[in-house]
């Protein structure tokens, strides 16, 4: 069971639970209700404009280019429609359930009001089957975002959509612009989500490919798919993107897999990285990178002229999500493909710094939370600070406070950690709000607590967390 929903066994919800012990360690917890998460929506200001939309999850089959899968989905397609806002825009969307379950939506990456994050028993009631719920929020920072449920395995099926800000100021010095969503896929190809965690916690963890021990080590993920895609194709039947020749383009790069991290390179070309989750960076140039589930870079890239092939080789894994890039006359590569930028350079966080407009001001941290990613693949059961899915003892903050988390990974396994509502920057790296933290590595985090309310803090591994990765950050008064 979801350890979202294992609150229930506790007769109330997390919300209720928080409210009845907020004296336990003094303060009393800013609930996702206090009047502070509109107050302080309403003082970042906004654009006055709206942007009305509806979305409907549902069930039904749809095409990967060829292998047909009965799956669920936002209106019928994977990915969902891209939403596309300007940065103070009002997002109004009208979210319809028509699945069998429960459900909700998280904006993934955006500092929004806590009441419309999407975190359900924690920030919202589940929404029920034949339900309707309306978010309302401003989008408060220009970016490359998305948005999937935030209730049991559903991420892995193919309940995603790209979420992107423009940002006005911006003169955008490109010809072209593509979103690139990867993902892992194998609901509706003889098995479910569901069933996958029931066998890795009947099993544990890597007897689906039979690995063990040492050739255990520094895997990104314990589930084997039978396809990889981009932009909801398989490789046999790419999407192409278009440009001119030499034209420049910005890729959007998103993904949504839920257990599998991609090395990805554009055949005869490096590219600029010049985002990192949303937030600008001192551009740097590489041949490839590695995208964490949930992380995002947007790069900048000079076309060459002909026909290349984009690659997005599972890292740890076998298989490649396959598309082609388009810029004049030419026979289109095999999809087994292996571009050599693979194998060139990858740009890491510590090669990554925020640009100006981005930086963080150095500060002494007023509370450093130490996070340990504990458990392990034997048994399938995964924590923080050997809790699991305990949304019950936040770690506390307060409003104005520069809060330092630790993630400290002593496990095998790679996790890519989840911090709703804030960005934080990485010690010496980048702003982003998932960040990859390898084995036996720790991964410190600073951020501003500037948006009060009560935080999900997750690995960002859909099924980790739901076997219990997952804490909260809470504000207190
Ligand atoms: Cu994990």
């Amino acid at each position: 069971m979801s350890p979202f929903n294992r609150r229930a066994f506790l007769g109330a919800t997390a919300l209720g639970v928080l409210a009845a012990c907020t004296s336990e360690a003094g303060s009393p917890l800013i609930l996702p209700t206090d009047p502070l998460v509109g107050q302080t929506e309403a003082a970042r200001g906004g654009t006055g404009r709206t942007r009305s939309v509806t979305i409907t999850a549902t069930t039904g089959q749809i095409d990967l280019g060829g292998p047909v899968v009965s799956t669920w989905t936002y209106d019928g397609e994977a990915p969902g429609r891209e939403l596309r806002v300007g940065a103070g825009d009002l997002i109004e969307a009208r979210l319809v359930n028509q699945l069998p379950v429960d459900t909700s939506v998280h904006w993934h990456g955006l500092a929004l009001r806590n009441d419309m994050d999407g975190a359900p028993h924690l920030t919202q009631p589940p929404i029920r089957p034949g339900e309707t719920f309306t978010y309302r929020f401003v989008a408060p920072a220009p970016g490359t975002y998305w948005f999937h449920p935030h209730t049991g395995t559903q991420l892995d099926r193919g309940l995603y959509a790209p979420l992107i800000v423009e940002d006005p100021a911006e003169p955008g010095k490109y010809d072209a612009e593509w979103t690139v969503v990867l993902d892992d896929w194998l609901d509706g190809t003889g098995t479910t989500p569901d069933e996958v965690l029931a066998g890795l916690r009947q099993r544990g963890g890597h007897s689906m490919h039979g690995m063990g021990g040492a050739a255990a080590q520094q895997l990104t993920g314990d589930v084997t798919y039978p396809h990889y895609l981009i932009n909801g194709r398989v490789p046999a039947a790419p999407v192409t993107f278009q440009a001119g020749p030499r034209q420049r383009v910005r890729v959007r790069f998103i993904n949504a897999g839920s257990d599998t991290a991609f090395r990805v390179a554009l055949g005869g070309h490096r590219m600029t990285v010049t985002h990192t989750d949303g937030f600008p960076v001192v551009p740097v140039t590489t041949d490839a990178l590695v995208i964490g589930m949930g992380e995002r870079y947007d790069v900048l890239i000079e076309l060459g002229d002909g026909v290349f092939e984009l690659v997005a080789q599972a890292e740890t894994k076998s298989g490649a999500a396959f598309a082609v890039v388009r810029t004049g006359p030419g026979a289109v590569p095999e999809p087994t493909v292996q571009p050599a930028e693979l194998r060139g350079k990858v740009v890491g966080y510590a090669d990554l710094r925020p640009a100006d407009s981005a930086v963080l001001p150095a500060k002494q941290p007023d509370v450093v939370h130490r996070l340990a990613l504990t458990g392990g693949m034997m048994s399938y059961e995964w924590g923080i600070n050997g809790r699991a899915g305990d949304l019950t003892n936040p770690a506390r903050v307060r409003s104005g406070q520069r809060v330092r988390v630790e993630f400290v990974n002593s496990t095998m396994m790679w996790h890519p950690m989840h911090l709703h509502g804030h960005t934080f920057q990485i010690a010496g790296g980048p702003r982003k709000d998932t960040a990859i933290v390898l084995p036996g590595q720790t991964v410190a985090c600073d951020f501003d607590a500037d948006n009060p309310g009560q935080w999900m803090v997750h690995c960002h591994n859909t099924y980790h967390a739901e076997a219990g990765m997952a804490t909260t950050l809470g504000y207190q008064t």
